[in-house]
């Protein structure tokens, strides 16, 4: 049988991406999941076109709540065109039902457990309407295959080495998604570390855990760091910010080659903190916490997130100072978003606070889907846009270019420029985070247009004609559905496409 496993995408920058960091892990380890004797391929949208024209039998679409509407254009797609279809991951898990109205199947929670089934029954043509994966010791786990990757991704080597995170963070779907804390055996993911073979240098050299807190367990994360000295690898991972107060880890982990942490730090407001149940992140810490990881010459990327109920409008635009003050590499800022599974939405919900008109497109990390505290949804909106621009303009990004050369090792600063580069010049270029209102108008022109008969032209225009004679169904998303799923239906092309009619 052939199997496309596509992992769904929505553009969150205006113009898309002009480079890729680094691929999600879960389309290569479920296609090392498949079951041998079945022909796999893996569909990164974000990269590539999705084939709608494929000899696929089964066409498996991953996705996260932001990029719904992309992966349930598809199921609508694939469906039309006699595909079966399954889906699967975090917003699938909390949304079996309004999931199943676009695919043949759904799986929920973890697929090692029900993965082969699925395959085997849609060999035999009885897709059942819900699988239930459950969590399960992730002894055996196959090495993903890095072979499918597309090579548009400039770090392509992703390693997952534990899954779960003690902690539960208000905002957080995690606990939910991989209840339980649980390893690798160490002899496996050094064998997935070992892997090198990709084209470049850098590619070899580099790995990125994809774990949501690897130094959890301190006794583990010392074993594996101490195995991988001799590999002589770089690598980076998330981890909490707890792990600053334990030299003898970090000592580890700059001799097995770290040159980069993701913080969680999310707020400089102790009241924000507790809101988000972060009581691991002492603000007082935060400098010192900084400083232990540049000692070691690592790299520092930190989260933020802006519209916990203390933060108004100045004190999120002064984040970007406050993470200037406290020494961050590399600045990641988002939104308060209210996935389901987490205790923030229930909070919500019970205050009748999440907006309802509002669709899974505001769920991004770039968005407003609820009604903060201090502020309306659009002065939050526009409150993160300030600290995007600011945190990534051009002096402070050449700031922190140049102080990562003074404090960081040659491999974390490689990475920290890169990584800076990559969201500076998407800020001087003006290539900033999409406002999900926007999506909806340049859908709703398209629906104009294509109320008075011109949609074709229009569908052309972006790339999604008739695949085989069989017209896209109307859910189809002219946002995500263009080449490379980046291409918005601008007012121009609009313009275009009227023209091009009249
Ligand atoms: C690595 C990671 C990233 C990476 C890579 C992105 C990616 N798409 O993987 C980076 C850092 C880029 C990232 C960014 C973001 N992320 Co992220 N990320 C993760 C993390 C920590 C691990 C995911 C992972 O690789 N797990 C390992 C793989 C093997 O497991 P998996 O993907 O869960 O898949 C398993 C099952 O879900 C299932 N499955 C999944 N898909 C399918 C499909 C089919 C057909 C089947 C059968 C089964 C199946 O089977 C797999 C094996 O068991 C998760 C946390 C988590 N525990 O899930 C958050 C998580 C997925 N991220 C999240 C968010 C919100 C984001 C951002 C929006 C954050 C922001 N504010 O900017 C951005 C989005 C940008 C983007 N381009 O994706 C949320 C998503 C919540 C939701 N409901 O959608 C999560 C769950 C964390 C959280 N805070 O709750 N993220
Ligand atoms: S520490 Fe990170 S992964 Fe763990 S619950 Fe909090 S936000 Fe989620």
């Amino acid at each position: 049988m052939k199997i496309d496993i596509v992992v769904a995408y929505r553009a969150r920058y205006r113009k898309g991406h002009f480079k890729t960091f680094v691929p999600p892990i879960t389309g290569i380890h479920l296609a090392a999941l498949t079951p041998p004797g079945h022909e796999v391929r893996v569909i990164h949208q974000k990269v590539e076109s999705v084939n709608y024209d494929t000899d696929a039998d089964l066409v498996a679409v991953s996705f996260q709540t932001g990029f719904t509407a992309s992966a349930y254009a598809m199921g609508d797609m694939f469906r039309r065109l006699g595909k079966q279809t399954v889906a699967g991951g975090p917003h699938a898990t909390f949304s079996p039902d309004e999931a199943a109205r676009h695919f043949d199947a759904v799986v929920t929670g973890e697929a090692e457990g029900v993965w082969a089934e699925v395959v085997r029954d849609a060999e035999s043509h009885r897709l059942k309407p819900t699988y239930k994966g459950s969590p399960r010791p992730l002894d055996g786990l196959p090495a993903p295959r890095y072979d499918l990757l597309s090579r548009a991704f400039f770090v392509p080597h992703v390693v997952q080495a534990t899954r779960g995170c003690p902690f539960s963070c208000s905002f957080c779907s995690v606990p939910g998604i991989n209840p339980g804390w649980r390893t690798r055996p160490v002899d496996e993911v050094l064998r997935d570390v070992a892997y090198d073979n990709f084209p470049h240098w850098w590619q070899r050299k580099v790995v990125w855990f994809w774990d949501d807190n690897l130094t959890a367990d301190r006794a583990y994360a010392k074993e594996l760091f101490s195995r991988m000295v001799p590999m002589r690898r770089w690598w980076l991972t998330q981890a909490s910010m707890d792990i600053a107060r334990d030299g003898e880890l970090l000592d580890l982990m700059k001799e097995s080659g770290c040159i980069g942490v993701f913080l969680g730090i999310e707020s400089f407001d102790p009241l924000s903190l507790r809101q988000a149940n972060k009581k691991h992140n002492p603000v007082s810490r935060y400098r010192d916490a900084v400083r232990e990881f540049h000692r070691r010459g690592i790299c520092v990327m930190a989260g933020f997130i802006g519209g916990f109920d203390s933060d108004t409008s100045g004190s999120i635009v002064s984040m970007a100072d406050s993470m200037a003050a406290v020494g961050v590499d590399v600045p990641f800022v988002s939104v308060l978003t209210p996935f389901k599974g987490t205790v923030l939405r229930e909070m919500l919900e019970r205050e009748g606070r999440i907006l309802t008109g509002r669709g899974w497109e505001y769920y991004d990390g770039y968005n407003v889907a609820f009604r903060p505290r201090n502020m309306s949804p659009d002065e939050l909106l526009a409150a993160h846009r300030l600290l995007w621009q600011s945190s990534f303009s051009l002096r402070r990004t050449l700031l922190r270019i140049a102080r990562s050369a003074r404090r960081l090792s040659p491999g974390a600063f490689l990475m920290s420029t890169c990584m800076n580069l990559f969201y500076g010049a998407k800020a001087v270029t003006r290539n900033l985070p999409r406002d999900a209102a926007g999506l909806r108008l340049e859908v709703q022109e398209l629906q104009q247009l294509q109320a008075q008969g011109k949609s074709d032209v229009c569908l052309a225009q972006i790339g999604v004609a008739p695949v085989n004679g069989v017209e896209p169904p109307p859910s189809v998303d002219p946002t995500v559905v263009g080449d490379r799923g980046l291409e918005p239906l601008t007012p121009s092309m609009s313009r275009k496409c009227s023209n091009q009619l009249s």
